[in-house]
């Protein structure tokens, strides 16, 4: 079956990219951008933001409008625009590092208030932009540049850890599953609500070569190997469950929407302040006096 095309969404003078042969991040890019072509959007009313790192490169490749702010801090800039301009569909590409150590409070907090905002976390389970140190989701006893006899810090589910947050949507996918992705990017932007979409990637340079994984595509094989879908994971027990994760869309259930809510408590107050008319007679009287 042919692709589409999605060369409209792209800032093509700024190619090449930066990331490194192997990298799963034009992937996940690339299954966003098809999961927004099916939905169809107005390109001008999407606004992609990103923190610091590689994977928060993708915001200055695509052409929407766009954000690439601070390390940790692209969940603060998204919250911001969402308020300013609800009609707006937002989307966050963030690191693991940027969205859940440095960001970590921005990410619980947006969680918990159940804004709509629609969160893909390149999961690399490292820090690459900055050399291979170890992050909140590098497996234990795994090697990073900062823990170069393993890891000792047990890694977040981030899943677990939105779901406990307070975010109505979640789910979890790899870039062996790319079009696994598109459809989750789909149902995350019809959820109106924080949407987290925790996508699995691999960083051979950094990750694979450290960990001895030979390159991409054994990267590639061992997502495979290692995903099972949420009926599979159901009857593993917690010994099998070892070394394995689970994909697929884990959590479903809507509730009320911040940006919705702010909205009725300003009309609710507004109505409240409204003169009635017998005040309104009064100040008529009072002029004329
Ligand atoms: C305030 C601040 N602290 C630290 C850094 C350095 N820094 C840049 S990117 C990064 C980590 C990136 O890791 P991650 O978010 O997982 O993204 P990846 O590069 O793996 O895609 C760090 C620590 C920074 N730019 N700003």
């Amino acid at each position: 079956m042919a692709l589409e095309d999605i060369s409209q969404y792209l800032r093509l003078d700024k190619f090449p990219h930066i990331w490194c042969p192997g990298c799963g991040n034009g992937i996940i890019m690339q299954s966003v951008l098809r999961g927004l072509d099916k939905l169809g959007l107005d390109q001008n009313k999407i606004a992609v933001i990103s923190g610091i790192g590689c994977s928060s490169r993708a915001a200055g490749y695509l052409d929407f409008n766009t954000l690439h702010t601070t390390h940790g801090r692209a969940l603060t800039f998204a919250t911001g625009i969402k308020m300013a301009k609800p009609e707006l569909t937002v989307i966050v590409l963030t690191g693991d590092g940027d969205c859940s150590a440095i960001g970590g409070n921005h990410l619980i907090h947006a969680a918990r208030r159940n804004i709509d905002l629609n969160v893909v976390v390149f999961n690399n389970s490292i820090y690459g932009m900055t050399g291979g140190q170890f992050s909140p989701t590098t497996p234990l006893n795994d090697i990073a540049a900062t823990a170069p006899f393993g890891n000792l810090d047990p890694p977040f589910d981030l899943c677990e850890l939105t779901k406990a947050a307070g975010a109505t949507y979640i789910a979890r996918s790899t870039t062996y599953h790319a079009t696994q992705i598109s459809n989750f990017v789909i149902k995350a932007i019809q959820n109106k609500g924080f949407s987290f979409l925790d996508i699995i990637t691999q960083c051979p340079v950094y990750y694979g070569r450290m960990n001895k994984i030979k390159d991409a595509v054994d990267m590639l094989k061992e997502q495979r190997d290692n995903a099972r879908n949420i009926k599979q994971w159901s009857i593993l027990s917690d010994e099998e469950k070892q070394g394995k994760f689970v994909i697929g869309e884990l959590h479903n259930q809507p509730r009320p929407e911040y940006t919705e809510s702010y909205q009725s408590l300003i009309e609710r107050h507004i109505e409240k302040r409204q003169p009635s008319p017998k005040s309104e007679e009064r100040e008529t009287k009072s002029r004329e006096e």
